[in-house]
């Protein structure tokens, strides 16, 4: 649509008539668009290039995915499905404008290279904008103290550590090291909590006795290792006054401990994902191997822990809501079979695919059933992931300033979820069949219309890198002295 009024166009784009929610506010406003910024929110803008009437429909900050795996290396001979192109396509028909993606040390490696195999892999591809988090794997000395406070002033503010995965974890004295250093250098400290050696003996135990079945990796990592293990990186993080946050909460065991150390005046954050309120440990018992399509860490666990994961998202225990999208074919020797069909829960490879999907998912059960309301999936979705990573107000925002990442809501659909019509390099989604009553009608990046209709009209390269701030709330709470006197 062309704009008719009178005189030259003053915006690249308009969008007129929408009601905008944002985490905080809902109002109707034009808003106007130049340079790929928003320029102007008013009630009636003159002409634009383009114009969208969004009349009837919500206008939201474009979606932020801040815990998704593309492209990642897997240290064994699994393959991730979905690279930056098929992946942040796949985003963007699902209403995300940027993702933030791990780039992940090797054991023996370095955070440099790291950093530097991971911009060659998104650099052209991507089609959404990106940030990286770094996985640190390999917390010794050189990468601690001169790598991370490098890659934090180059605009890498944001890290995860693992307590289990043997290729990956550290151990509490090296979980110590990086959180001080995340303290001197206000960078945030990410979380995978799971005990790594309850889950290792009752991985033998139950292999011992016979039981391989995909199943089983839920019964493998039960809630009270996630528990005990959420509750040990908070104990840590409190040791030295710092900031953390639990990614992939499960249920309900480790929610607690999030909510009571927040309660204590803690500045524990946490996030939690669609498949921990869309699946249950009964979707890993499905037929044969198929279960396998649901096999993810922390395991998806019961209906209660699905309630207490609602319950989190709205009482503010959850401050961010991503896919964990770590994607596997389900049909193939480098996917979930690549250690064949016959092969024991260990060896199959963890993670679903859910980029496309975790918005419409969460505005269809969460928004239009009432369970929380449009704030507080702005909130979820986009401005908190963008303020607890260094990208607010530039993303995260419907502001006079901020990037024109926008989305524009069809709610009221009838629609169910299938594979085919997804746009992930994926052969399978953990949610066919299931029913959504919203989707994005149109989604813009800076701008530019990527997602309209139905269909896909990004490019590969459109995506920009964004460094990202030291975010302000991984400082340290002010007003704390003596908690940690060995600090002073
Ligand atoms: N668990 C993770 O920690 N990462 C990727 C996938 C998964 O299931
Ligand atoms: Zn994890
Ligand atoms: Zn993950």
């Amino acid at each position: 649509m062309t704009g008719t009024g009178p005189g030259p166009a003053a915006f690249d784009m308009v969008i007129r008539n929408g009601r905008i929610a944002t985490a905080s506010d809902t109002f109707h406003a034009d808003i106007g668009i130049r340079g790929g910024k928003i320029v102007a929110l008013a009630q009636r803008l003159g002409p634009g290039l383009d114009e969208i009437d969004a009349a009837g429909r919500w206008v939201l900050p474009g979606g932020i995915d801040a815990h998704c795996h593309l492209d990642q290396p897997t240290g064994d001979a699994s393959v991730m499905a979905d690279d930056f192109l098929t992946g942040t396509r796949s985003a963007a028909c699902g209403g995300t404008t940027t993702v933030i993606p791990f780039a992940a040390q090797q054991k023996g490696g370095t955070l440099e290279d790291a950093v530097a195999d991971y911009h060659r892999r998104a650099s052209g591809k991507a089609c959404i904008d990106y940030a990286f988090h770094l996985i640190v794997a390999d917390a010794t000395p050189h990468t601690v103290q001169k790598e991370l406070p490098d890659l934090i002033r180059r605009g890498y503010t944001s890290f995860k550590i693992y307590m289990t995965y043997e290729s990956l974890k550290l151990d509490d004295r090296q979980i110590l090291d990086v959180l001080a250093l995340a303290r001197s250098e206000g960078a945030m400290t990410m979380v995978h909590a799971e005990n790594s050696d309850c889950i290792a003996w009752l991985t033998d135990y139950l292999l011992e006795r016979g039981m391989k079945a995909p199943r089983y990796h839920g019964t493998s990592r039960p809630a009270v290792a996630e528990r005990e293990a959420t509750h040990r990186a908070i104990s840590l993080a409190e040791f030295l006054d710092t900031p953390v946050l639990i990614v992939h909460v499960s249920g309900a065991e480790a929610a607690d401990q999030i909510r009571q150390a927040q309660t204590r005046g803690l500045r524990v954050y946490a996030e939690t994902c669609p498949q921990y309120l869309f699946l249950t440990a009964a979707d890993l018992d499905r037929h044969g191997f198929e279960g396998a399509k649901c096999i993810c860490s922390p395991p998806p666990r019961d209906a209660g822990s699905q309630q207490a994961i609602w319950d989190g998202l709205d009482n503010g225990t959850f401050q961010v809501f991503s896919s964990d999208h770590a994607p596997f074919r389900y049909e193939d020797a480098q996917g979930k079979k690549v250690a064949g069909e016959e092969a024991d829960f260990s060896r199959i490879p963890n993670g679903i695919p859910g980029l496309e999907t975790r918005l419409p998912l969460l505005f269809s059960e969460g928004v239009l059933k009432g369970r929380i309301d449009i704030h507080k999936f702005v909130a979820l979705t986009s401005t908190g992931p963008a303020r607890i990573y260094g990208l607010y107000p530039r993303k995260g925002s419907i502001s006079v300033g901020a990037d024109a990442d926008i989305v524009i809501w069809d709610t009221g659909l009838r629609r169910t979820i299938h594979n085919d019509a997804l746009h992930h390099n994926v052969d399978y989604t953990p949610y066919e069949g299931r029913r959504v009553t919203a989707w994005p009608a149109v989604t813009l990046l800076r701008g530019k219309r990527v997602f309209d209709n139905g269909a896909f009209l990004g490019q590969a390269g459109d995506g920009q890198f964004l460094p990202c701030e030291k975010p302000a709330l991984a400082q340290p709470r002010p007003g704390r002295a003596g908690r940690s006197p060995w600090l002073e």
